[in-house]
């Protein structure tokens, strides 16, 4: 079946793409769009052309399932400038998205319009490479320096208002696309036609904007190395004649896709687009959702009712009592007026946001809901009394779900009717914010059960990873591991800020002490003393030697470094020292990046355990696990990826 097809509307043709489920520039794409050019330059009767594509989207850009190979002609620098130099003006119609390779076609087109839902970007960063067909020489050209670092550094797309607002676009049209492009370009022939994209003078920044842009995007960047190089191909553009600067972004987009960084954020590309689908969830049907019950207005539970919010669930908060409910609403309304303080929300939609969230102390009022999600206090008597409530009222379809961390799920819920639908949902906090969703079936749960919490992350917009039961589940359980290693090395000599700076210099935003000071050492502490009075043999860490000195990180003034009133910069502690002198055997050196290879070496090993005790599915899930809840740096590809390539 031919990709491309072409109709006549009088004097316009219509080239239609058609190469789902994206319409990526494969290379059977890419020939059969040179074909169109040379087929309609040679057609006397044609004087425009609209490029509009099948199916979902426009051309979403080059086909990344390609870029491990060698690039066959025609290349797609080459059929942008084909397009470009056609006889004949081409005007993109774009709906959906039209990204990277697929914004470069339409910025080799005379026109673009787009449908007023469409979006359009160069999110190559986002892949490790920069965009390779004259994204990074044309886009400035048509919406300026400052416009076109945004887009290419950032990788995120721009809507077509936007879009149209920055001078990518000519025209946002609205009603029938097809129809609509074909009468502006007809009506486009009755006026001189603007210059190409090529041929568009320039405003050449002066040598601060880049020095500004460069300081930036190296903090930001935490090393990955595309973006930096998307601005260095940016100011190429700025400074050198146009062919000089295609030459220079193709050779870079060449080097990069080669690079380890592009290969790690493949790998995370592929695995985010397979996880929120399984392939064993394939025939089942989950429990559609039109409304949610949520037990617990505190963080947790604040956090789980704003995401279900933003996503257009009306959702119910239940909590004890009257003040209880005022409490956890307030909750929920400051999560969203941060959203307005950020300029993320409108005040409008932050009060049709909280107008959707009904606060009860009654049960009875979960009777028809579709889900609810047990978000109450980490306590095993506790959870079991909501789930005995929740046994009583609820539909016998509705799927139950709790948000343990830690507690063993197959112990929260006894004697619940119809126990297949119930599950865990383990999410991160912020809730609103953190894109993680563990799931955690127990026995008893069913395909639909399941496949209603991956539906339920596919709304949210998460990353859902299924998790088998054990203590922390996949993430946390790594997380111990991982505080546990860091702890070895200070009992080694190895300096707490060195391990810190370590793991700032791999690409995490934090280390793992300062991680631990922001969030308080005292609830692992916590844990671990439950366990302990539970008769289980938890031998004594360094953090429980700073919490029984009262150090539970910044919120006490001091953890694993001291802080001063009012400042979060943590500073090497005295008394630390003095605390855990008597616990450290000087042991050698280690440089830094030995300190991370040993610290991502111990979570590769513990994920390694969960694969082996059959808790998680495969390798790429415990790396989803890592870069969405726990900072791992997403351009190394997570733990197991990173280890695996070492
Ligand atoms: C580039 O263009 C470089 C150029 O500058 C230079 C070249 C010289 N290739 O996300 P979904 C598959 S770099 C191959 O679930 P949605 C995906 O794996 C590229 N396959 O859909 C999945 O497969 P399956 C720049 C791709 O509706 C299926 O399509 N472009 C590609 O939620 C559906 O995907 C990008 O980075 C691809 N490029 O979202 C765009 N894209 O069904 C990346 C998707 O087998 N893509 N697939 O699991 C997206 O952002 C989203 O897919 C999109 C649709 C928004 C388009």
């Amino acid at each position: 079946m031919s990709v491309i097809s072409i109709e006549r509307e009088g004097e316009i043709a219509v080239v239609t793409v058609e190469n789902p489920p994206v319409n990526a520039l494969s290379q059977s794409l890419r020939q059969g769009l040179w074909e169109a050019v040379e087929t309609l330059d040679a057609d006397p009767s044609t004087k425009a052309v609209v490029l509009i594509c099948a199916g979902r989207t426009f051309i979403a850009g080059a086909d990344v399932t390609e870029f491990g190979k060698p690039p066959v002609p025609p290349h797609l620098p080459d059929l942008v400038e084909r397009i470009e130099t056609a006889a004949k003006p081409w005007c993109a119609a774009i709906h959906g998205s039209a990204l990277g390779g697929g914004l470069e076609v339409a910025l080799g087109c005379r026109f673009r319009v787009a449908a007023p839902d469409a979006s359009l970007g160069l999110p190559e960063v986002t892949l490790g490479i920069v965009p390779g067909a004259g994204g990074t020489v044309r886009t400035p050209r048509m919406v300026g320096f400052p416009a076109a670092v945004d887009l290419v550094t950032s990788g995120k797309p721009l809507r077509a208002g936007a879009a149209q607002a920055a001078g990518l676009i000519d025209a946002v049209l609205a009603g029938d696309l097809r129809m609509a492009a074909i009468a502006f370009a007809r009506d486009a022939l009755n006026a001189p036609l603007p210059l190409p994209a090529s041929r568009r003078p320039l405003a050449s920044p002066d040598a601060a904007f880049w020095t500004a842009h460069e300081a930036a995007l190296t903090k930001m960047a935490k090393g990955a190395i595309a973006p930096l190089r998307a601005l260095a191909c940016l100011r190429t553009a700025a400074d050198a004649p146009f062919a000089e600067a295609m030459a220079f972004e193709r050779q870079t987009f060449l080097d990069l896709r080669a690079s380890e960084q592009a290969a790690a954020l493949r790998h995370v590309f592929f695995a985010e687009r397979a996880a929120p689908r399984p392939a064993a969830l394939r025939n089942a049907e989950p429990l559609p959702l039109r409304s949610v019950g949520v037990i617990g207005g505190g963080t947790m539970g604040a956090g789980i009712i704003a995401a279900l919010r933003q996503a257009g669930l009306p959702v119910t908060l239940i909590e004890r009592d009257d003040e209880a409910v005022t409490r956890g609403l307030a909750n929920v309304s400051g999560i969203f007026a941060g959203g307005v303080k950020r300029g993320r929300l409108t005040e409008d939609h932050a009060a049709a946001l909280i107008a959707g969230v009904t606060g009860a102390t009654d049960y009875a009022a979960l009777s028809d809901a579709d889900l609810v999600i047990e978000a109450v206090f980490e306590d095993i008597s506790v959870k079991r009394a909501v789930f005995d409530q929740l046994g009583k009222v609820c539909r016998p379809d509705a799927v139950l779900a709790t948000n343990t961390s830690y507690l063993d799920p197959r112990m929260l819920a006894p004697g619940l009717p119809a126990p297949e639908r119930f599950i865990g949902l383990h999410f991160f906090s912020p809730a609103n914010v953190m894109k993680l969703l563990e799931i955690i079936p127990v026995p008893e749960t069913s395909a639909r059960t399941l496949a209603t919490g991956f539906a339920l992350a596919r709304l949210l917009g998460k990353v859902p990873v299924q998790s088998g039961i054990c203590e922390g589940f996949i993430g946390n359980r790594i997380l111990k591991r991982y505080r546990a290693a860091a702890e070895a090395l200070v009992r080694q000599g190895v300096d707490i800020a060195e391990i810190d700076a370590a793991m700032r210099g791999y690409g995490f935003a934090m280390g793992p002490f300062e991680a631990q000071d922001l969030g308080g050492l005292d609830i692992a502490f916590l844990q671990r003393e439950g366990a302990r009075s539970a008769g289980q043999d938890v031998p004594e860490t360094l953090g429980d030697v700073l919490v029984r000195a009262g150090r539970k990180g910044q919120k006490t003034g001091g953890g694993w470094y001291d802080y001063a009133p009012g400042d979060r910069k943590p500073r090497v502690s005295e008394a630390v020292a003095h605390l855990l002198a008597g616990q450290i055997t000087v042991g050698p050196s280690m440089t830094r990046a030995e300190i991370a290879r040993t610290l991502v070496g111990e979570m590769a090993g513990e994920g390694q355990a969960i694969l082996d005790e059959g808790i998680a599915g495969k390798p790429a899930d415990i790396d989803l696990v890592e870069i969405h809840g726990y900072g791992f740096p997403r351009w190394r590809g997570g733990p197991m990826f990173a280890v695996a390539r070492d």
